[in-house]
């Protein structure tokens, strides 16, 4: 009989609002069929899985984040984080060196490409060096943040539609507003509108499918009620007793579900080197 050792595998929920901590595990090689399994429901259970002290090839990583499906890809004409006209890189460099994509500062609470049509089922984060403060990654369970809204607004928002604008189309110099209220500014692409109330494709959970400060709009209400609307469910969005905090560790691979959370990154001193790598997988319209 093989003796049991720290490094059986093993998933231990968080004492947070969401997140799990897997041990035991090495994404470098073959999983097993019921570990794959277990781990896909953990992520609907959990919204987060953390893999510990991982240590990976970029092929390594596409071919761990490939046993939960197939890569993100946008449309030509969408652009998303890293987009050259016409091509995404497939492993992301989220770096503050050698021409990585996300600088040193605060990245405001966001569920990546929601501007887009087809967004992201979910994200695999992989940090291979971090700071020694700072950084930090937090997490937000928006099944919890509209578990928690009032009756009335859950009943008033429940077959309104948002549109998110593509912040990758927008002046990196301009002005960032949260509400698109001025309706006189051409647009300059298609938008995709997703309904305010999503249910997840695999749980059912209803989630709050908003981010905390794209420039939005919800189609059809007056421009003023809307702001009204979407200021209110964000000032309730932004909660502590919502969000997991992750301090990184080199080797931890953070894989989040874009499809049931909001995820924010804590600005850090410029001086410092920090290094990940991200792919995201392909997900589904939603509805
Ligand atoms: O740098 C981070 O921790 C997260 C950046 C981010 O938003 C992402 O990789 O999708
Ligand atoms: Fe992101």
């Amino acid at each position: 009989m093989p003796t049991l050792t720290l490094s059986e595998f093993k998933i231990t929920e968080l004492d947070a609002p969401l997140g799990a901590e897997v041990t035991g595990l090495d994404a470098s090689q073959s999983v097993a069929p019921d570990v794959i399994l277990q781990l896909k429901q953990a992520l609907r259970d959990r919204h987060i899985l953390i893999f510990k002290n991982q240590n990976l090839t970029d092929e390594q990583l596409l071919n761990f984040a490939f046993y939960f499906g197939s890569l993100y890809v946008p449309p030509d004409d969408v652009p998303v984080l890293a987009s050259k006209p016409g091509v995404t890189p497939v492993v992301i460099p989220i770096s503050n060196v050698d021409n990585g994509y996300t600088g040193s500062g605060e990245i405001p609470f966001h569920s990546d490409h929601l501007w887009t049509p087809y967004p992201s089922s979910g994200s695999l984060l992989y940090a291979i060096e971090v700071p020694p403060e700072g950084g930090d990654t937090y997490w937000l369970n928006l099944n919890l943040a509209y578990e928690t809204l009032d009756e009335s607004t859950k009943e008033r928002i429940a077959d309104l539609e948002l549109i998110t604008y593509n912040p990758f189309l927008q002046d990196p110099n301009g002005p960032r507003p949260k509400y698109r209220l001025d309706k006189s500014i051409p647009l300059i692409s298609p938008v995709f509108p997703h309904p305010l109330v999503r249910t997840h494709p695999e749980s059912g959970k209803k989630i709050l499918y908003l981010s905390y400060s794209n420039e939005v709009e919800v189609v059809g209400l007056d421009p003023q009620e809307g702001a009204e609307l979407i200021e209110q469910l964000r000032e309730h969005l932004n909660q502590p007793r919502f969000y997991y905090q992750h301090k990184w560790s080199v080797g931890d691979i953070v894989y989040w579900d874009n499809q049931a959370t909001l995820h924010y990154r804590q600005a850090f001193d410029p001086n410092y080197r920090r290094v990940m790598k991200r792919v995201s997988l392909a997900g589904s319209r939603p509805f």
